[in-house]
């Protein structure tokens, strides 16, 4: 039996019978691509390998290399590839700084980047001047344009799931909301030519797979000509005013705010200007696809019958204060949040402090730009002494607001965009 590579021990070992079910065979030997893989992940070889005893973790795991990184406060869900969320009360900064930002790697990143000799190419069977551009290009014969851009990943909030899904138990914190300073996508896409034939456009990026194989891409998702076109759709160099951050995508990346994040190619190297719908990887089959349809929890979809995900749901999280503190019972306590809704605006947020009973408007400010998340802000009084819960709920300029509970299951766990609530002990 082949080890499924394409995973993190970390991960594989968080069931150790089940990681040693998948290392081990029945006669106690370690199975050659588990070996490989091992070593692979410890960047050794194990010349003990014969001794080393089933069930246990090698120690190095605990300090490979992706997780000496340094992410304070952030919570690894994975290391090979390295995907890690944000908890919700290291949230509470209007512009996310780049350590708060969760990372969503489906591969690896590249190494040893070159910004002097990265090239963007940008080509496609409905692109009629295909061209590349250095950075320095891009820079200069481009308007630079700066927007904070919500960036959300579409499987945040997976792990409320039930039956539960495979994938990045993500919680809640696979959100965040940086600056971006870039070129328009548009601005460079109509130097290249745009045929009347446009339908989407697709990306490249120079992350490589888990497999080691050359030839496999990680990811290549896309959006339609009209969410490309937009004003805020950007190729950026810049976040929060500095280069972008290796595991954000330096020295380039697409930024297509307020869609599942899989849009927004990092490490970018390629546009293609497609006149289908992009077919590239993870574009097809069930990533970043749900239902068209409502399905009973746990049922098996057709392909045919999943939609292409595209502007994300209405959702808010409570950033302040912390879940589980002390606060006076009598007193007002302050409670603050941000909330997004995709494409849209958010048009009301509302708190409750009895379990849904009774809601109370909160203050809410206009988004930096479009597709910027907002600011809320409310008070409420815990009457005596005792557990309480602070639920939050947005709803979007549509009327449509965050369900109480989970939302319709769906294959891979997507659009989970329940209210959040967070515990207050008034004393
Ligand atoms: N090249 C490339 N781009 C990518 C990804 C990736 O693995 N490779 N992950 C995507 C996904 S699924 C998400 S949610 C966002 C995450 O961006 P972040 O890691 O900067 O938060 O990047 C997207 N762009
Ligand atoms: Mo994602």
């Amino acid at each position: 039996m082949a080890i499924k590579k394409e995973r993190g021990l970390r991960e594989l070992y968080q069931d150790p019978h089940h990681a040693d079910a998948v290392l081990w065979s029945r006669r106690r030997v370690l199975q050659g691509a588990g070996a490989m893989t091992l070593a692979r992940t410890l960047g050794a070889a194990i010349p003990y390998l014969r001794y080393l005893p089933a069930g246990i973790a090698p120690v190095a795991l605990a300090q490979s290399s992706e997780v000496v990184l340094d992410l304070p406060g952030l919570r690894v869900l994975n290391d090979r590839p390295l995907n890690a969320e944000t908890p919700a009360h290291l949230l509470d900064d209007e512009i996310t700084p780049a350590q708060r930002l969760f990372i969503r790697n489906n591969g690896l990143p590249p190494v040893d980047i070159s910004v002097d000799d990265w090239e963007l190419t940008i080509d496609g069977e409905a692109c009629l001047a295909p061209r590349s551009f250095s950075i320095a290009q891009l820079k200069k014969d481009f308007a630079h344009h700066t927007y904070s851009l919500q960036l959300e990943c579409g499987g945040n909030g997976r792990a409320e799931f039930r039956p539960r899904v495979p994938g990045n138990q993500w919680s809640t914190g696979a959100i965040g909301c940086p600056q971006w300073t870039g070129v328009r996508l548009r601005d460079v896409l109509e130097v290249c030519g745009i045929a009347d034939s446009a339908v989407y456009v697709g990306f490249k990026g120079a992350d490589s797979h888990l497999s080691g194989d050359p030839n496999k891409t990680v990811i290549s998702r896309g959006v339609p000509m009209a969410k490309a076109l937009e004003d805020e759709s950007l190729i950026a160099f810049a976040m929060n005013g500095e280069d972008i951050p290796m595991q954000h995508g330096a020295p380039l990346r697409l930024v297509c705010g307020g869609w599942p994040g899989s849009v927004s190619g990092k490490w970018l190297t390629g546009l293609h200007i497609r006149d289908r719908v992009h077919d590239g990887a993870k574009m097809t089959g069930t990533s970043y696809r749900v239902p068209c349809r409502p399905v009973a929890p746990g049922e098996t979809v057709a392909d045919e019958d999943l939609c292409i995900i595209e502007s994300m749901p209405v959702k808010s999280l409570i950033t302040y204060p912390r879940s589980g503190i002390e606060v006076a019972g009598g007193k007002p306590v302050h409670v603050r949040g941000f909330a997004w809704a995709g494409d849209l605006e958010v048009a009301r947020m509302a708190i409750s402090v009895d379990f849904g009973q009774s809601w109370q408007p909160a203050r809410l400010d206009p988004p930096a730009n479009r597709l910027a998340w907002q600011r809320w802000q409310a008070s409420v009084t815990l009457p005596g002494a005792g557990y309480y819960e602070v639920w939050a709920r947005a709803e979007d300029s549509n009327g449509l607001s965050q369900p109480m509970l989970v939302p319709g299951w769906n294959p891979k766990g997507y659009l989970n965009n329940a209210t959040h609530r967070i515990a207050l002990k008034a004393t």
